[in-house]
């Protein structure tokens, strides 16, 4: 009886699906398949080939065991195989190995150690005499490269054993060498602005650094290392945990995450811990390794050519898949930044069901060449939102389309800007649905509009119900409609409405600040008031007038122009202005320090530093956060910091709190 035909051609396609993913990932460091998937096809294959061994050939994907070697380093022969792990997936799958280990051994007891697994480059360990002689690279797992001294160059590898005893002078030990997550970012920054290609992930960073022909290089990458097996060990050496303890003592990097357990149950349990906290650790791992604990067993079990059948790799749930984008939408922010975002076909990720990623801004799709109907590969990292990681143009039929950022927001039809040096498209209509808590709570801040009881917890509430739309509806709410609100008696209402009626008479300077124009700060805010004395004056002020004013500069007089030509703002302004609220500055206030330059430096008793600097700016003048010749006034209080010595050497006028608070007619 042969082999079925459709078994002979799932076979053949599944070897060229798989050399060619490993073209991609090996040869050409660019692969088009997620690692979970590709190990999918391996399995399957492997799966064929035990049921029909007869279909085994030389060339099989599945013969070939390990990376090929680089061929730069001398090369070392393994005295003892380098073995790899076999990769389980589910719980079944691990039930499965208990299954078959507790077989093998006659239905015993068995116990497991469960370990990190790290995602790093395996690497083999020799001490002769108790000195470090030679490390090495896996290899094909019989040969690997000698890559000594840049194993030297990592501190946490023994050079000399810390022990005496005999039988521990001449080991081979096996490690994982890894870098750390911020190893990793720092070095892709640096070659980010270099210029050089950055590496896919701290894994192919530490690949990538092992390879280096040059050690001194190699130290300043901060790699590290955990070992955690020793190729024989001494007889008297009874248990795999027992062994750990002996390696950290004896000098080793040794992960602290390790725990003994005395059934599957237990090893299932601590592998679920740990894939939620995988993220809170500085370095990254794949998965756990479950090993029996005993030596005797792990001895009976023995290996097959390939991998341990006393160990095996528990790998953590996929977190890249690949899938198709449906759609690009935008998606507005608190802040009104506008995110692109690709709907894409739901598909599995890490337990849950992922049908949205985050495509970041405009520059970072044409950047992939994102376009909507794309095969995608999609990632969870550590943040929340999954991000597209790359497309899979071999996929494309022709059909896809490029996307074109959209002129308005979709939330609010407000048109979008975006400012120059600045990747994100913003949303500038502060009375955009998406933006709106935020603009009232900034609006109604203590260094805004100042409404006193207008906490967060009442704007959402306010929004919610309907109650405003904008910041422009505060002051017209109808009391009866607050006292509703949840914790709003009536003595609460009363103070609120109190609060808002009484912001109607804020200093110019403070609502321009609190109008929320974007980099308009409250000292700029001072500027301006002081220049325009209208909100009137300065709605009409043009880029050129703006950007020529000290202090305000291009990006702010952009972002103003850009403020007063949304309709919706002066829509906003409109209702601000009919319920009263003060839009030109008080000729009677201004001018008392008007043109006066004040510098703060110390602790004041009655005001704080801000609260001081709100005074200065109310009654017309300005405020510095250093001191040049321009600085008029040096307010010093308790413990001043190195602005009064400057002051001094400059000759600039010094004054102290109460000779400040004379000039503001407050002593
Ligand atoms: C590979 C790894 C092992 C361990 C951790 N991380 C790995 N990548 C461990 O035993 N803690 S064991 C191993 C192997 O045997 N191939």
């Amino acid at each position: 009886m042969g082999v079925p035909e459709h078994i002979k051609k799932e076979v053949e396609k599944l070897r060229k699906e798989i050399h060619y993913h490993n073209y991609r990932y090996y040869v050409l460091n660019d692969p088009v398949i997620s690692d979970y998937e590709y190990d999918q096809l391996v399995k399957r294959l492997e799966e064929l080939e035990r049921q029909y061994p007869e279909l085994i050939t030389p060339d099989s994907p599945t013969q070939r065991i390990g990376e090929e070697i680089t061929g730069e380093f001398p090369t070392v022969e393994h005295r003892i195989p380098m073995l790899s792990l076999d990769n389980t997936y589910n719980e079944e799958e691990v039930r499965d190995f208990d299954r078959r280990v507790k077989k093998l051994l006659g239905d015993e007891p068995v116990e497991y150690v469960v370990e990190l697994k790290i995602d790093g480059v395996a690497v083999s360990l020799r001490y002769e005499k108790g000195k470090f002689v030679q490390g090495s690279t896996r290899g094909n797992g019989k040969i690997g490269d000698d890559i000594t001294s840049n194993l030297k160059t990592i501190k946490t590898v023994p050079l000399v054993l810390l022990t005496d005893d005999p039988d521990l002078q001449n080991i081979e030990v096996r490690g994982e060498v890894y870098m750390p997550k911020h190893e990793f970012e720092r070095m892709n920054r640096e070659r980010e602005e270099e210029g050089l290609p950055l590496f896919a992930n701290p894994r192919n960073a530490a690949a990538g650094t092992l390879k280096l022909q040059d050690p001194k290089e190699v130290a300043k990458r901060g790699l590290d290392i955990f070992v955690h097996t020793v190729a024989e060990f001494p007889e008297k050496v009874k248990t795999h945990y027992e062994a750990l303890q002996i390696l950290k003592d004896i000098g080793f990097k040794v992960s602290p995450y390790v725990k003994l357990c005395k059934n599957i149950d237990e090893a299932i349990e601590y592998f679920n811990e740990w894939v939620d906290r995988r993220d809170s650790l500085p370095f990254e791992i794949d998965g756990m390794v479950l090993k029996v604990n005993s030596f005797d067993q792990q001895r009976r079990l023995g290996t097959t050519i390939k991998s341990p059948r006393y160990a095996i790799a528990y790998k953590f749930p996929a977190r890249q898949a690949t899938t198709r984008i449906k759609d690009i939408v935008l998606q507005v922010g608190r802040t009104g930044v506008v995110t692109p975002v690709a709907v894409l076909d739901p598909v599995h990720l890490s337990g849950t069901i992922v049908s949205r990623a985050t495509l970041h801004n405009e520059d970072e799709i044409k950047r992939k060449d994102i376009r909507i109907g794309d095969w995608v590969i999609v990632e969870k990292g550590g943040e929340i939102i999954p991000k597209v990681v790359k497309v899979i143009k071999d996929k494309r039929t022709g059909e896809e389309k490029e996307f074109r950022m959209p002129e308005k927001c979709p939330v609010c039809g407000g048109k979008l800007v975006r400012e120059e040096g600045e990747v994100a498209w913003r949303c500038i209509n502060v009375s955009c649905p998406a933006q709106i808590k935020r603009s009232i709570q900034h609006f109604a801040s203590r260094n805004a509009m100042d409404i006193e009881g207008l906490g967060p917890s009442l704007i959402d509430q306010l929004v919610d119900k309907g109650l405003v739309k904008d910041y422009g509806d505060l002051y017209y709410l109808d009391p009866k409609e607050v006292a509703k609100l949840e914790r709003m008696g009536k003595k609460s209402t009363e103070n609120l409405m109190r609060a808002i009626e009484k912001s109607k008479t804020r200093p110019l300077a403070r609502l321009i600040f609190a109008l929320g124009i974007r980099h308009v700060g409250i000292h700029a805010a001072g500027i301006l008031a002081e220049r325009f004395k209208s909100i009137d004056k300065l709605k009409e002020a043009t880029f050129e007038e703006l950007a020529s004013i000290e202090g305000i500069g291009p990006i702010m007089a952009k972002s103003i122009v850009n403020f007063f030509r949304e309709k919706k703002n002066l829509e906003v302004l409109e209702k601000l202005r009919r319920a009263g609220v003060k839009m030109e500055e008080e000729e009677k206030k201004e001018g008392v320090l008007a043109g006066k330059t004040f510098v703060f430096t110390g602790a004041l008793s009655k005001y704080s530093r801000h609260e001081a600097q709100e005074k200065v700016i109310a009654l017309g003048g300005k405020v510095s956060s250093s001191v040049s010749r321009n600085t008029d006034y040096v307010v010093v209080g308790e413990n001043p910091g190195s602005k009064y010595e400057k002051a001094k050497k400059l000759g600039i006028k010094i004054i102290n709190e109460e000779e400040f608070l004379k000039m503001i007619g407050e002593a």
